[in-house]
Parts: C-alpha cells; sequence; structure tokens
C-alpha cells in the first residue's frame, strides 16, 4: 500500500496558473482538509472552484479535479489544484497539502506510479520525459509515438515470438526423444535469424533516432578565414560568431541550436586549424580536434579561390565528412575529395547555397525519409538492451547450428527475452527504475 505524495508539477515562477498534485489512496481526503468544497460528491474528472484554506487562512482560490478510484495518470486517486501562478501559491498551497498529511514526492514519483500501477509501460514513461524535453518536430513526433505505444508494441511483438520458440527449446529440454516433432532446427534458427534482424534494424535506428531527438552535432572546420564563423551565422540568421579579416579571431568554440526543417542541429563553430605559437590559439585548435571527434558531421570548409589546404586535410574523418567550398563569389576551385558526404559551393557571405546545405543537413540525418521509418529508438538504454538481445541471439543460432544441447541454448533465449523486456520494464531492477525516473521533472 502507497502513501499520499504531493508535489507542485508546473514550474516555479510568475504565470497564469500553478497546479498541485496529489496521489496516492487518501488523495481526495487530503485535499478535501485544505478545500472549501467536499470533494467526495465531486464526479470524477470534473473541476470545481474552491477556496484553499490552511488554519482559517485563505491562501488562495483555486479550481480543484480529481480523479477517483484508477482512472488516473497514476492509477490510484489523484488531485490536481489549479491555484493563481506564483511561486508563493504555489509553496503555501503544497506545504498546506503536506501539512494535510501528503509526503513531498520525489522527481519522477508520478510517473513511476503510473508504470508500477500498469497504466503506462517503462518505454512509454521514457516517451513522456523525451516529449518533455523535445526541441524539433521530428523529435516531438517520434516520442508522440512512442507515448502511444509503437515501439512497445512492436517489442511485445518480438518478445511473444522469442517465447513461442522458447517454448520449443523447453520441449526439446523436457522430451528429447520425440522434441524434433515440434519444429526442426533450421526452421527454429530461421524464426530466430528474422527476429534478430528485426532487433538489430531497431537498434540501428538510435543512430537516426539520436540525432532527431538530441540534434546532430555538425562541426565547421577548416584554415582561419575560410568564413567558418560568417556560416555560422548565415545558417542561424543572426550575427552569433564574430566574423573579422584577422585570421585566428575564433579561439575557443562556440555552440548554437538550429531547428531546420523540423529537426534540431547542433552547429559548432571552432578555431581554425593551423600551426601556432600562440598558447591560446593552440588550445583553442585542441578544442577542435576534440570536437570534431564527437561530432556526427564535420564540415569541411575551404575558400573556394584558394584550393585545399593540406593541413585541414590531414586531420578531417573523411568518413563523416563533407566538404563546402565557401567563397564562390570571388573564385572556383575544382578538385576532387574522398569525402564520404561530397561537396557543396556556397557564398557564406552573399547566402548563396546555404538552403542546399541544410538540406543537405537534413538528408544526412536521415531526416528526410518518409513516415514509415518513425519508429525508431532515441535512448541508449533501449539501444544497449536491443544490443544484448542480439548478442544472446546470436548464440543461440550458433547453439543450434553446433547442436548444442537444449538446454544450454535456452540459457541464452531466456537471456534474450529477458534483454528485450528491459525495454517496457518486465525484469528491471529496483536501482535502474530509480536512476530512471529520478531524471524526471518533480511532479511529474
Ligand atoms: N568574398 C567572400 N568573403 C567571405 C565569405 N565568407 C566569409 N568571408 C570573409 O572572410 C573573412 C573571414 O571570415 P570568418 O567567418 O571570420 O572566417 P573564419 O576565420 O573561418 O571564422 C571575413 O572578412 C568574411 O567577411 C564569402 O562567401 N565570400
Ligand atoms: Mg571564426
Amino acid at each position: 500500500v502507497s502513501d499520499t505524495i504531493a508535489a507542485i508539477a508546473t514550474p516555479l515562477g510568475m504565470g497564469a496558473v500553478c497546479i498541485i498534485r496529489l496521489s496516492g489512496p487518501d488523495a481526495l481526503e487530503i485535499a478535501g482538509r485544505i478545500t472549501s468544497a467536499n470533494l467526495d460528491n465531486l464526479p470524477s474528472h470534473k473541476a470545481r472552484l474552491t477556496r484553499i484554506e490552511e488554519d482559517g487562512e485563505l491562501i488562495d482560490e483555486a479550481l480543484v479535479i480529481t480523479f477517483h478510484g484508477s482512472a488516473s495518470f497514476t492509477g490510484e486517486p489523484v488531485v490536481e489544484i489549479q491555484g493563481h501562478g506564483g511561486a508563493l501559491i504555489a509553496q503555501k498551497i503544497l506545504r498546506a497539502a503536506l501539512r494535510a498529511g501528503a509526503r513531498l514526492a520525489e522527481p519522477g514519483e508520478f510517473s513511476l506510479r503510473a508504470y508500477q500501477n500498469g497504466k503506462i509501460d517503462l518505454a512509454q514513461a521514457e516517451a513522456i520525459q523525451g516529449m518533455i524535453h523535445a526541441k524539433s518536430e521530428r523529435a516531438h513526433r517520434l516520442h508522440m509515438g512512442q507515448l502511444r505505444g509503437s515501439l512497445s508494441k512492436k517489442i511485445h511483438e518480438m518478445r511473444a515470438e522469442l517465447l513461442g520458440l522458447f517454448a520449443i527449446l523447453e520441449a526439446w529440454v523436457d522430451f528429447p526423444e520425440e522434441g524434433l516433432e515440434f519444429a526442426s532446427f533450421e526452421k527454429v534458427s530461421e524464426d530466430i535469424g528474422s527476429i534478430l534482424d528485426r532487433v538489430c534494424a531497431l537498434e540501428k535506428s538510435y543512430a537516426t533516432g539520436s540525432k532527431l531527438t538530441h540534434g546532430m552535432r555538425i562541426c565547421f572546420v577548416g584554415a582561419p578565414n575560410v568564413g567558418k564563423s560568417s556560416l555560422l551565422n548565415a545558417l542561424l540568421g543572426k550575427e552569433r560568431s564574430i566574423v573579422t579579416d584577422i585570421a585566428g579571431t575564433t579561439r575557443d568554440y562556440i555552440e548554437e541550436e538550429l531547428v531546420s526543417n523540423g529537426m534540431l542541429f547542433n552547429l559548432i563553430d571552432t578555431a581554425g586549424l593551423r600551426e601556432s605559437d600562440d598558447p591560446i590559439e593552440r588550445e583553442g585548435i585542441e578544442r577542435t580536434l576534440g570536437r570534431m571527434e564527437e561530432a556526427d558531421l564535420v564540415c569541411a570548409i575551404f575558400d573556394a579561390s584558394c584550393g585545399i589546404d593540406a593541413a585541414v586535410m590531414k586531420r578531417l574523418p573523411l568518413e563523416k565528412s563533407l566538404v563546402i567550398w565557401n567563397k564562390i563569389d570571388i573564385g572556383r576551385a575544382s578538385q576532387e575529395l574522398d569525402t564520404a558526404f561530397g561537396a557543396l559551393e556556397i557564398s557564406a557571405l552573399r547566402g548563396l547555397g546555404i538552403e542546399e546545405l541544410k538540406s543537405k543537413f537534413l538528408e544526412i540525418a536521415g531526416g528526410s525519409e518518409s513516415g514509415e521509418s518513425d519508429l525508431m529508438i532515441t535512448s541508449e538504454r533501449h539501444r544497449a538492451a536491443l544490443a544484448l538481445c542480439a548478442k544472446h541471439l546470436g548464440h543461440v543460432r550458433a547453439g543450434l547450428a553446433e547442436r548444442h544441447s537444449a538446454e544450454f541454448i535456452a540459457l541464452d533465449m531466456r537471456s534474450a527475452i529477458e534483454a528485450l523486456s528491459q525495454i517496457t520494464g518486465g525484469s528491471v531492477t529496483e536501482d535502474l527504475l530509480d536512476a530512471l525516473f529520478g531524471q524526471f521533472c518533480l511532479g511529474k
């Protein structure tokens, strides 16, 4: 039996309204002690204007909404008090609720209860968190889909198939003589192969899914004065980075978010790469190399009127680089370079080729793919679980091929199923739940 928790669910500050939430078996009773309305008579999901009072002092006039029984977000009685927005009012209402018998909720505890009461699974709880943090249309859409159960459904389907195959393995263990009547080794192995393919495809979707949610990291590198800072400004449509004709102006890196075509990009302008004796500039160059390593995409910018810069070229990670010829208003270079994403011509100063560059970013991020690929994972936790599942399924297939005893194969199969279950929350530890829900907002 759980106790009744309370928290302020809205950000502390000035606003039109603040919401204080209570959840637990005594939510209605406790809220009843501080409101003038008789909450037991108030029908579920209906709002009523009441006075909030403590020791005869009027704190606020507020709307109270009750959710009876399990018909609430958390799956237990919930009361939401909507007071006037103001940090002090919110705190006074909360304090009154705590004095009336509620306990202050931990971060994410409402969502944790929703999960524990079977209202949502773990993947859906994480999707809510993803929705709250979404900075782009695509991130929002992805998490909305996950909240509505797209990911959970896929996991359950694969899990159900694995359980079916697990039953066959168990039958082989229990009835080694007639076991092969249930299915052939080949058939089981083939079915596992098909599930393995899906598990791997979903794991791979993290590359795009994480770019969509956390933003693709794009690092601009190049020799001093090629126009890196000018390009950042042109993309952002504002003068963010200092632009001068003095080489070595940008000493530290500058990071800015760009939302374009419903996608989030993290643009990083860096110090120009060249040999330098200046200690500050050298530190800046070190940082450039670090950012380049972390980046999903490196834009190698060259001055089209000068051609390729060898010092930049030799440091370029070709497998994730896009060449950008800048200053095509004053020159043209046509060297071929063997980079993963080809080359583009622009003029940051004149604003030429900027839209094409944004489209290129979108294409590289995988965001221009059609809607059917909208089922993607966006969490590293999910990726790790899928990778673990794939590893165990690999062992199962190897075991079948080498005709290991069904008992051992079944063990790997069990591990594969458990790994998959972690995503929706079938078999997870208390520690994991604490860590996961602990990242949530207070009152969520
Ligand atoms: N003609 C021309 N000049 C440019 C262009 N882009 C930048 N510049 C100039 O090149 C100089 C260096 O630009 P900046 O953005 O500071 O280069 P960074 O050192 O790579 O960051 C400045 O004087 C800019 O105005 C361009 O497309 N065409
Ligand atoms: Mg610069």
